[in-house]
């Protein structure tokens, strides 16, 4: 947990700032107002929100008045109450190091009111509030026209007693100009803009509704950098960034869009859930619980838990008990023990054309990011950690920088060209020794696929789809038993109470109309299973049929001696061969 100093820095926070001397948030909310670089501060309206802000790199937060209130069932009419909204203000202010410019919406009522609202935000760390020169109770400027605006001198002091309260002398007082937007002038809007930098605010935020920038890129011209000025630009989003760095403008909000995305997300999911009563098509699209974990930091708590509790005392974080109790035992024990990834990288896929000249075919784009990416993401997803990419044609497009993963080990087949793949495999053989998931480069799945192979007590699992028993236009197409189909001790059933997995009797040789389903190119095997792998890898090495052996092969002769689990499943999965292929995969998440 990040302690909050008085000062409104914390300890440990991960800031680049931190490293030297601490800056607290209210210097580096003004350096951000004040200095002469773009800045810009993104929308968070709870403690949750507020750290994924930081994740994502940003270096201030808009606590914004509508997504808060959104957030809290509320409309943005002051419904929620001051002291309410300082509430939540401060679990973001606890949740994260960053530095927050508060929405204050109108300061909640007169000078008087602004005082209070002033000294109490500098109390809990927060960095800096916006106020707009309305009236309380206020409507959210998109609502309506022609909003009454307070008087100027008025709201001059409400601006003045913001300034003379704060107990920091880096807290930050943006005025906000509503004139534009509630039909006034630009003279007006420039009366007010001097009026409020002169009362002392320490930046001026000029509001417009507009669909383009061109007002405020007027008004930039006319103001010319008087006092920094902060925009909004949710109306007039398609302008380029470049043309508010040119006008000089100081820091933009991006003002809803987590909370806008948050609705998104929840709709979907709660939709797919309430439709197909299951979770099974939301399962790794939705974060999942030890990324919960990870963000909440409660490793930290362990560790406190270590240095506070009694060692034999009550029970801690780490009793199996309660983490049993709460659900939390099996992803607390996948973190524990890591589980290695295999990818076999090495085609080049060529009926993908000209796609495939210059890169092998897990390196194809799907939705801006190589379809790699995306399987590591997967594979991360479900605790697989320490992965080897074994590459083979066009080796270099698979590289630190393509493919940017933490973790991440290249292997080659240089002899791609005439050897198969479990030649690739044997690059990655010595990597055999503990729990491993084995996957070709080319596949796409949900990751419950994966998180049900970890389930499975077997030391050898595959993936095998039920409902693709034709193979059609998969690899080895032209082969009367193409390689992939499967032949278990018995079919997939929708029973759910047999709980044994089916054992494979036969693959790679397998005639279409015999075939159970087809293997996906996905297989977990338990640190034995593993090590079983690694003694068949030996022995075709030693029989000279390793060179030209594909993993089909490598799973028949595995599974003559030791029993190999098949786990079906039903689609939500992808492999990568054809154009049309390719297409499914763009549309695949
Ligand atoms: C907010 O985010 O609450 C704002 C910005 O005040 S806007 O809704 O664009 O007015
Ligand atoms: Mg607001």
């Amino acid at each position: 947990m990040k302690l909050r100093d008085l000062d409104g820095t914390r300890s440990g926070a991960s800031s680049p700032q931190q490293s030297q001397a601490p800056v607290s948030r209210f210097s580096r909310l003004r350096a951000m107002l004040a200095g002469p670089d773009l800045s810009f501060l993104m929308e968070a309206h709870s403690g949750l929100s507020a750290k994924i802000v930081e994740e994502a790199g940003f270096q201030g937060i808009w606590g914004s008045g509508l997504s808060m209130s959104a957030a809290l069932g509320l409309r943005d009419n002051n419904e929620a109450s001051w002291s309410q909204v300082l509430e939540q203000v401060e679990y973001m202010a606890d949740a994260t190091s960053l530095p927050i410019l508060l929405d204050g919406d109108t300061g909640h009522g007169n000078f008087n009111n602004v005082r209070r609202f002033v000294r109490k935000l500098c109390e809990r760390g927060v960095a800096g509030v916006c106020i707009e020169d309305k009236l309380f109770p206020k409507t959210n400027s998109f609502i309506g026209e022609a909003q009454p605006l307070a008087d100027m001198e008025e709201f001059c002091g409400r601006i003045r007693a913001g300034k003379d309260s704060q107990t920091d002398d880096d807290f930050s007082i943006v005025a906000r100009i509503e004139a534009l937007i509630s039909g006034h002038s630009m003279d007006e809007a420039l009366r007010r803009a001097e009026a409020y930098h002169q009362a002392g605010a320490d930046a001026i935020l000029i509001h417009s509704k507009k669909r383009t920038a061109n007002e405020i890129i007027g008004f930039m011209e006319r103001w010319g950098n008087r006092c920094p000025v902060v925009i909004v630009p949710t109306m007039y989003y398609g302008t380029p960034t470049d043309a508010f760095r040119k006008a000089g403008v100081s820091t933009i909000i991006w003002a809803n869009h987590l909370v806008r995305a948050s609705i998104t997300a929840m709709r979907t999911t709660a939709a797919h859930i309430h439709a197909d009563q299951s979770l099974t098509q939301v399962e790794g699209r939705v974060a999942s619980v030890k990324d919960i974990f990870a963000l909440m930091d409660n490793d930290e708590l362990e560790t406190a838990g270590d240095r506070y509790l009694p060692v034999t005392g009550g029970p801690g974080m780490t009793d199996p008990a309660i983490a049993e109790a709460t659900g939390a035992a099996g992803d607390l024990a996948a973190s524990d023990a890591p589980v290695r990834g295999i990818v076999l990288a090495a085609s080049q896929g060529e009926a993908l054309g000209p796609l495939t000249a210059d890169r092998p075919k897990c390196m194809v784009d799907v939705r801006g990011r190589p379809l790699l990416s995306q399987l590591l993401d997967t594979l991360r997803q479900s605790g697989v950690r320490d992965i080897a990419v074994v590459r083979g044609f066009a080796k270099d497009a698979i590289s630190a920088e393509t493919v940017p993963s933490a973790g991440l080990t290249l292997l080659d087949n240089d002899r791609f060209a005439t050897t198969g793949e479990v030649a690739s495999l044997l690059r990655a053989a010595d990597r055999l020794t503990g729990e491993t998931v084995l996957v070709y480069g080319d596949v796409l799945f949900r990751r419950y696929i994966l998180d049900a192979l970890m389930g499975v007590e077997a030391d050898i699992v595959i993936a095998v789809d039920a409902l693709r028993q034709r193979a059609e236009g998969q690899r080895g197409a032209h082969n009367p038993h193409p390689r992939d189909l499967v032949l278990a001790d018995k079919p997939f059933s929708t029973s759910y109470l047999d709980d044994e997995p089916a054992i494979l009797s036969a693959i790679g040789s397998v005639a279409v109309g015999d075939s159970m389903g087809e293997w996906i190119g996905l297989m977990r095997l338990s640190a034995r299973g593993a090590g079983l792998v690694r003694a068949e890898l030996e022995s075709m090495q030693a029989d000279g049929s390793a060179d030209h052996a594909d993993i089909p092969a490598l799973l028949a002769r595995v599974a003559a001696r030791h029993p190999v689990a098949v786990h079906y499943i039903t689609g939500h999965w992808l492999d990568v061969d054809t154009m049309t292929d390719l297409a499914d995969a763009r549309n695949f998440s």
